[in-house]
């Protein structure tokens, strides 16, 4: 079956490449018809590819690598166009919605990676090996297969691709992630390699403001393992620029509202707070242009 690409960020283009170069049929979703290339900076390869629009005409698998902000607009879409039957829809995005649970279609798939890439102009620079995780957004009936060939094609395209049971699990994991690392790399303006062990004390705190939400949403974290798992996700993609560091330094808006800003905002509703994720929320909003 072939593969609609929606979003050409970095992780966009690099699965759109990857999923290229082990055989399957790409295609990406832009806005105005027109065919691009992806360059994989690493092996210096070029791929080519033709775009698609919605409405599909014949079932697709769509992997949606998107911003948070973008996602409700990108459902909206959707629900104009419908997937035909027998297509699949995945969504990768970093950060949480408020409204999450009521928006998602219930066989929608999340693909949670802790990949590092970032685009240099048409080249996208894989620049940290990850793993990635793929499950159900929403609970399915004891009886629901595991989709098995997606899980493949996405394992062969860019391994190691686990199945995972609690993919919220990895959801508030990588969120935890997100919020320890991308904001430092903005303020201390580095890759993630370079970010200063000083920082350790800050990220500890922010992890136990997240330990105490996930907590509400009935999920177990432990902070010390936060920090610990951050500072292996900073050696793994030591050479990478964040997201958050390339959306700052090319003047778009920043994830922050989804990272920080949602456990701050979350922690006041639920009568509880999260005074450091608070401050860097609107530390980074300071230094970018949101
Ligand atoms: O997800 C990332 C990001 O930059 O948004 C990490 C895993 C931190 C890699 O840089």
């Amino acid at each position: 079956m072939q593969w609609l690409i929606v979003g050409q960020g970095a992780i966009g283009s690099l699965m759109a490449a990857s999923l290229q170069r082990s055989g399957n049929n790409v295609v990406l979703k832009l806005r105005q018809p027109e065919i691009t290339s992806v360059a994989l900076g690493m092996q210096g390869a070029q791929f080519q590819f033709s775009t698609q629009n919605l409405p599909l005409s014949q079932p697709m698998h769509v992997f949606a690598a998107i911003k948070a902000y973008s996602v409700g607009d990108f459902l909206d879409e959707l629900q104009q166009w419908p997937l035909p039957a027998g297509s699949t829809l995945i969504l990768s995005y970093n950060g949480m919605l408020d409204n999450e649970p009521s928006l998602l279609p219930t066989d929608t798939l999340h693909w949670v990676t802790i990949h590092g890439a970032y685009r240099d102009g048409p080249t996208v620079v894989h620049a940290g090996q990850g793993e990635s995780w793929l499950g159900w957004a929403q609970p399915q009936q004891a009886s629901t297969p595991t989709p098995e060939t997606i899980l493949q094609a996405l394992n062969n395209a860019l391994p190691e691709v686990h199945w995972s049971d609690s993919i919220q699990q990895r959801r508030w994991q990588k969120l935890a992630m997100n919020c320890l690392i991308n904001p430092f790399t903005v303020i201390h303006q580095c890759r993630n390699g370079e970010l200063p062990p000083s920082i350790r004390a800050e990220q500890h705190k922010l992890a136990e403001e997240l330990v105490w939400l996930a907590h509400q949403h009935q999920l177990a974290l432990n902070a010390d393992e936060l920090v610990q798992q951050a500072w292996q996700v900073i050696a793994q993609t030591s050479a990478n620029y964040s997201s958050m560091y390339m959306d700052v330094k090319h003047q778009r808006r920043t994830e922050i509202d989804y990272l920080n800003g949602f456990v701050a905002r979350q922690a006041d509703q639920l009568a509880g707070s999260a005074p450091q994720h608070k401050a860097i929320w609107h530390r980074v909003r300071e230094l970018s242009l949101d």
